[in-house]
């Protein structure tokens, strides 16, 4: 006979896993189902949970349709036929960050919660630095890496989480502290049928939160209904919002700090700096706190990131530049740059659409694709080289800079079709350059 589980768990990745964890905490014992024949998350199961059932290779509606709830990992998308049919049975389906929420629903809020195509993970970890640098106890998670359950034995005062849309379609009831949505530019198009859906899901992050943060620059993230709300963006602030003037940060009038003493570069990075002194403030940290992590925080590694100057070309890691916005703001944030811009884009394109680059294009002195897509990038420039590897890439660009020349990668594309993700990509650039023998 059939063995019925009142708990799925869809998916065995980090996700999946933490999930198990979580459960076996409550004394509850869950089958877990994974699409893959050999889940990443296997092996840890069977060490850590040698009696948890795993069956891998595609869901066993059976299983699913006698459940009480099912748990349901981001990469697995809720419009997956056996998926639906559970809850068109009226079964539960919800996620990692909504399990979460549930389990610290009595404390007080003590979420910080970011969304957003582009900036998240900068900006979660800014937060998270703010927070620290102001005596707080603060877990970091989510999106960013480890799982929100994961982080719950941290008994933390705060929890700063990076949320994708993925894991916002499935949470109802986070009670943030304060939460923001940073922008809004294509993603993920092969998992939403278009920008308004996609845009959809980043919003619901907005009732869960007591206060919200949105970008006055992009209209895509404004609060669709009124709310308890502030914004941040690059002009001059209005009323006690967060912006810029005269090259220095305001709060309101409040002048908190010059971009002269700012480490992060790019204008991109400095509406990240807003969003997060206006988070971290809505936490109750004040100026001086706030201020030594934006004098310090020099960016996280394979976002714009330097990793070499050879014959006085510079060569900058951006392989988290997963989407076409992304390559357009390192565009623009470079663009005051005097010397030539050699870029190296292309991977796996997630069905978006690549025509917002064209104009950035025009101001670049030289395309070089790879990849999946990157043949329908090349078609956006005239006299694009078109090259197999990364190598290649890198051995190309070398050899056509000169001296006050940048070489940037910035694919404007996943990299699942050549790597195992995007810092294996950004790993392989930096040693593509390294290997670079002196006079190349
Ligand atoms: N998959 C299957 N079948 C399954 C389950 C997963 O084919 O049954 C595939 C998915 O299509 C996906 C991959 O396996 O490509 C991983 O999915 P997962 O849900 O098991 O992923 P986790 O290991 O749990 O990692 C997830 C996030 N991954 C995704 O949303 C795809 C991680 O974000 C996140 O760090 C982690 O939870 C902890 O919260 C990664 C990511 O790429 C970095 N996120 C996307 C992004 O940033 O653009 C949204
Ligand atoms: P996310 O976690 O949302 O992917 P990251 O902070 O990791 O965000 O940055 C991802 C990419 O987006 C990098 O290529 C970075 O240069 C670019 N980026 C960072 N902040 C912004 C922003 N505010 N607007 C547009 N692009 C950004």
């Amino acid at each position: 006979m059939q063995t019925q589980y009142t708990h799925i768990v869809l998916g065995l990745g980090a996700t999946g896993l933490s999930v198990v964890r979580f459960l076996a905490t409550k004394g509850i014992k869950p089958l877990v189902m994974d699409s893959r024949r050999h889940p990443p998350g296997a092996e840890a199961l069977a060490q850590e949970f040698a009696d948890i059932e795993l069956l891998t290779g595609g869901f066993d509606c059976r299983y699913l349709v006698q459940a009480s709830q099912i748990i349901i990992s981001p990469g697995v998308p809720i419009d997956t036929p056996e998926v639906r049919a559970a809850l068109d049975m009226g079964i539960e389906v919800i996620g990692d960050v909504e399990l979460f929420a549930r389990d610290i629903a009595n404390k007080k809020p003590c979420v910080v919660g970011i969304t957003g195509s582009n900036g998240k993970s900068t900006v979660t970890t800014l937060v998270y630095e703010m927070l620290l640098a102001a005596g707080k106890s603060v877990a970091i998670g989510g999106n960013i890496g480890t799982p929100a359950l994961d982080l719950l034995p941290q008994d933390a005062d705060f929890f700063v989480l990076e949320l994708s849309s993925f894991q916002l379609e499935t949470t109802h009831s986070l009670n943030c502290i304060a939460a923001t949505c940073l922008n809004i530019s294509e993603d993920h198009m092969d998992r939403y049928s278009d920008l308004n859906s996609y845009r959809e899901a980043k919003l619901r992050l907005y009732p869960q939160s007591r206060f919200v943060m949105y970008n006055r620059d992009d209209q895509l993230t404004y609060p669709i209904e009124p709310m308890n709300q502030n914004n941040f963006g690059l002009g001059v602030p209005e009323g006690d919002a967060w912006g810029l003037s005269d090259g220095k940060v305001f709060h309101g009038d409040s002048e908190i700090i010059n971009l002269n003493d700012v480490t992060l570069i790019g204008s991109h990075n400095h509406a990240n700096l807003l969003a997060a002194m206006a988070l971290a403030d809505a936490c109750g940290v004040g100026k001086e706190p706030m201020i030594n992590v934006a004098k310090t925080f020099v960016g996280l590694s394979h976002r714009c990131e330097l990793v070499a100057v050879k014959q006085g070309v510079s060569y900058i890691n951006d392989s988290k530049a997963t989407n076409v916005g992304a390559t357009v703001a390192a565009l623009e944030g470079l663009n005051s740059h005097l010397g030539d811009l050699y870029l190296i884009a292309g991977g796996d394109g997630k069905g978006s659409d690549f025509r917002p680059l064209a104009e950035p294009l025009a101001n670049i002195t030289q395309l070089i694709t790879l990849g999946r897509d990157g043949r329908k990038i090349a078609k956006l420039k005239p006299g694009t080289i078109e090259v197999a590897t990364m190598a290649e890439a890198v051995a190309k660009a070398a050899e056509l800079a000169s001296s006050g020349d940048i070489v940037l990668l910035s694919p404007a594309c996943a990299s699942l079709d050549m790597y195992k993700s995007f810092m294996a990509r950004g790993d392989d650039f930096r040693q593509c350059v390294e290997s670079l023998v002196d006079g190349e």
